[in-house]
């Protein structure tokens, strides 16, 4: 299987990526934050309290995200991989990734990190955010919480993948296709590995 973590701050192009990579190689797309904004379409409880928090730029607490990646891939235990979107999110979901793929007989195969700088980050957001109807994407001060809850509890995850030896960083700003260029020659090299 073809596990891949896409990593970055908000607004990288993690989501953009995921779509050519699921027509290039046929992983099935888990994003915690399209998850949550189907929970929150479909009004339910835990829609409810992760709004809350989402539109005011902070994470979900773990044992949420955590539970919901679980159930996606007991539902989908046939496929020929995944790419995770968002996910993990903290060092806690990253160890907790690893123990229910290692449940599974199966692990990541690697991250890759794309690497974007503030300023390109909020250009970018608050462009989506004009006719994406997304609360956290219209306000800067909101978009700036985002970015600080990156840098505090989402970059250490880096450090995780490094440690492992699974970890690739690409610059993300360029065309859509020149990045999933390089995202495509890091996914090949892994595939002869
Ligand atoms: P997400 O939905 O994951 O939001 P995101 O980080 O903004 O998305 P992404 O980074 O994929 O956006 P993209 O670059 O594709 O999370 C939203 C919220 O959900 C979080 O703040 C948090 O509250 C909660 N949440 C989600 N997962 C969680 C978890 N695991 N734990 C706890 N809480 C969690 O796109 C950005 C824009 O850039 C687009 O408009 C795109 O068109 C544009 N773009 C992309 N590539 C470009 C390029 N090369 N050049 C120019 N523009 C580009």
């Amino acid at each position: 299987m073809l596990n891949l973590v896409l990593f970055g701050p908000p607004g990288a192009g993690k989501g953009t990526q995921s779509q050519k990579l699921i027509e290039q190689y046929g992983l099935i797309h888990l994003s915690t934050g399209d998850l949550l904004r189907g929970e929150i379409a479909q009004g339910t409880t835990l829609g409810l309290e992760a709004k809350k928090l989402m539109d005011d730029g902070k994470l979900v607490p773990d044992a949420v995200v955590i539970g919901m990646i679980s159930n996606k891939l007991d539902s989908n235990k046939d496929g020929k991989g995944f790419i995770f979107d968002g996910f993990p999110r903290t060092v806690a979901q990253a160890e907790a990734l690893d123990s229910l793929l290692t449940s599974k007989q199966s692990a990541i195969t690697g991250m890759i990190a794309l690497e974007v700088d503030d300023d390109e980050l909020l250009r970018r957001l608050l462009l989506r955010g004009k006719d994406s109807g997304r609360p956290d994407d219209a306000n800067p001060e909101v978009i700036s919480k985002r970015i600080h809850e990156y840098n505090d509890k989402t970059a250490p995850v880096a450090g995780f993948y490094k440690n492992q030896g699974k970890f690739k960083s690409i610059n993300g700003i360029g065309s859509v296709d020149e990045i999933f260029g390089q995202i495509h020659a890091i996914i090949e090299a892994w595939l002869k590995d």
